[in-house]
């Protein structure tokens, strides 16, 4: 066959060939998960995996009190396997488990050929207790059609670092991201405290060259050891810049130089309001809208910068879009948290494909629990396709000529092309 007859046997021609082959290149394209809280094998407990985990994942914990009559203490007092128990019992059985978190949990388990009708739980716990941690990430892998996870790593972690001096983290599908809240959210009440630990002349207030220094040495160190695929935090939504106080000058005098220099990008995760309600634990946080005119500065004051960039409240989702039309140092990825929603994903996805066209990460996962990359892909990968058939659909009512290889081509760039590309290019 040449070139021209393989061209045409491609041809996309009616409606019902558009689906279909958007379908198969979404549904079979492996995908780099750029954003994860899973962690490879060695991290041992870290990997959170099976149905209790699943079903105590601090979405649903925000969700069962709303509906159970449970307190704070009670909650807070009882095993990891009664928490489950009481989520599974009201949310599940005493109610009908339609939210995201809730329908995530149902998803999950009939993809790995569980009996979603029996609603037995300790079937299960037995299908879990049966399998070992490593066959269930291939089993997961596989079915999520996943095939690089990048872990949220924070070098103070005391539990991580064993296994980072070890120099071995198992499993190279477990990529690394050095993560920095602890740095710059809290340097002057932690993070300094932990510099000094880890034998860093730095000083209280963050204001001397030497400090800078060795701040910078802090992150070349660990940049060496995590080969991180970029460095990140998640920011309040009055996040400011420029900035005269700490934060500004761990920007300006120590992340953004390292970022450059290594050409590891900073990823900003905006709009976070830590603790809003902290009975709830990790549950309690909140959104707010950000001010972007600080990240339009960024953008344009630091072009040999590269940001990867999401956020949280749904209201700055357009005007990212537009700066991204502006700055080619940014790469948008990802329905954040709360933007991870079905109705809001679909509603994202198609606003950065109408104004950015596919030069976006459109998803991560932001799993937790191994199990979670299951219905996670899967329920985005259905909106996705959803969108691309829509737009292509305009494209071919005017007589565009498509094929199934260039919607092959598209799809792999937005699951995993683009974050290549934007990592290893100039
Ligand atoms: O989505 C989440 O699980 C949040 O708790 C956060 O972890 C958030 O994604 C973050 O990375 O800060
Ligand atoms: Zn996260």
């Amino acid at each position: 066959m040449n070139i021209s007859e393989s061209n045409y046997t491609q041809q996309i021609k009616t409606a019902d060939e558009l689906k279909t082959a958007v379908s198969d290149a979404v549904d079979t394209q492996s995908v780099t998960d750029i954003h994860t809280h899973l962690f490879s094998p060695p991290f041992g407990e870290l990997l959170l995996w099976g149905i209790d985990e699943l079903l105590t994942y601090h979405y649903l914990i925000a969700e069962v009190f709303r509906k159970s009559d449970v307190s704070y203490q009670q909650f807070w007092a009882m095993s990891k396997a009664k928490q489950a128990e009481l989520i599974w019992q009201t949310l599940f059985i005493e109610n009908s488990p339609v939210s995201e978190a809730c329908r995530g949990v149902v998803t999950t388990l009939d993809a790995l050929g569980l009996d979603v009708s029996s609603r037995n739980l300790r079937d299960y716990r037995d299908y879990f207790t049966d399998t070992t941690v490593d066959a269930f990430i291939d089993v997961v892998f596989e079915c999520a059609k996943v095939s690089k996870v990048v872990m949220t790593n924070d070098p103070f972690d005391s539990a991580e670092a064993p296994v980072w001096e070890s120099g071995d983290t198992g499993d190279t599908r477990f990529e690394a991201a050095l993560r920095m809240d602890v740095l710059i959210n809290t340097y002057e009440e932690i993070g300094y405290e932990h510099l000094r630990g880890l034998g860093y002349d730095v000083d209280p207030s963050l204001s001397t060259k030497k400090t800078y220094k060795e701040v910078r040495r802090f992150l070349e160190t660990w940049i060496q050891r995590m080969n991180p695929k970029y460095m990140a935090v998640s920011l309040p939504p009055d996040f400011q810049y420029p900035d005269e106080g700490v934060l500004g000058r761990l920007f300006d005098n120590c992340i953004l130089p390292i970022s450059r220099e290594f050409n590891v990008p900073f990823a900003l995760m905006i709009g976070v309001k830590r603790a809003v309600n902290p009975q709830l634990q990790m549950a309690g946080d909140g959104s707010g809208k950000a001010d972007l005119t600080s990240l339009e500065t960024l953008l344009r004051e630091n072009p040999d910068n590269k940001f990867l960039v999401t956020l949280l409240s749904r209201e700055n989702q357009h005007e990212l879009c537009v700066i991204g039309r502006k700055f080619k140092n940014l790469m948008i990825f990802g329905c954040w948290w709360f933007m991870n929603n079905p109705s809001v994903i679909e509603e994202i996805t198609r606003e950065r494909i109408e104004l950015l066209g596919l030069s976006v990460i459109p998803q991560h996962s932001d799993a937790r629990i191994l199990d979670q990359l299951v219905y996670k892909w899967k329920h985005s990968r259905q909106i996705i396709a959803d969108v691309l058939v829509e737009k292509y659909q305009t494209l071919l009512d005017v007589g565009w000529t498509l094929t199934s290889t260039e919607v092959e081509r598209d799809v792999s760039n937005l699951f995993g092309g683009n974050f290549d590309r934007f990592l290893n290019g100039d």
